[in-house]
């Protein structure tokens, strides 16, 4: 597995960072965000250290498709894939990107509004 010793998903992947997981594969780990913005708000990951959507399609259009079907699963297990979720990839500091391990959003349970902020 590809990791970064100080990359804090890197850590939750590695189990030393203690989070509330909802599904895994070999490949990929879903687990709640510390800080939802909404009743469902978890985040989908590759357990291989990419720092964004944009590296992890560059490197493994494998491992993208399977954090994507990662997170089509959450949403089924969580009950919000017939009423509608987002999933957002934040790529770069300008988008709000903060934790540099990439990570998709799973958004639902309520009404989202378009535009984002
Ligand atoms: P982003 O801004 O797109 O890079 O999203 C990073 C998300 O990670 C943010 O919504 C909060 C979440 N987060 C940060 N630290 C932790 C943590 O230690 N545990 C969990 N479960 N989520 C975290």
């Amino acid at each position: 597995m590809v990791s970064e010793a100080d990359c804090l998903f890197c850590r939750i992947v590695a189990k030393e960072i203690p989070a509330e997981i909802v599904y895994e594969t070999d490949r990929a780990l879903a687990f709640r965000d510390v800080n939802p913005q909404a009743p469902t708000h978890v985040l989908v990951v590759p357990k291989d250290h990419h720092r964004d959507a944009a590296a992890l399609a560059a490197a493994d259009h494998g491992l993208a498709d399977e954090v994507i079907k990662a997170a089509h699963e959450v949403a089924l297990r969580e009950g919000i894939a017939e009423s509608g979720y987002r999933l957002v990839f934040n790529t770069g500091p300008g988008a709000g990107q903060t934790v540099f391990h990439v990570h998709g959003h799973v958004l639902g349970g309520r009404d989202l509004r378009w535009p984002p902020g």
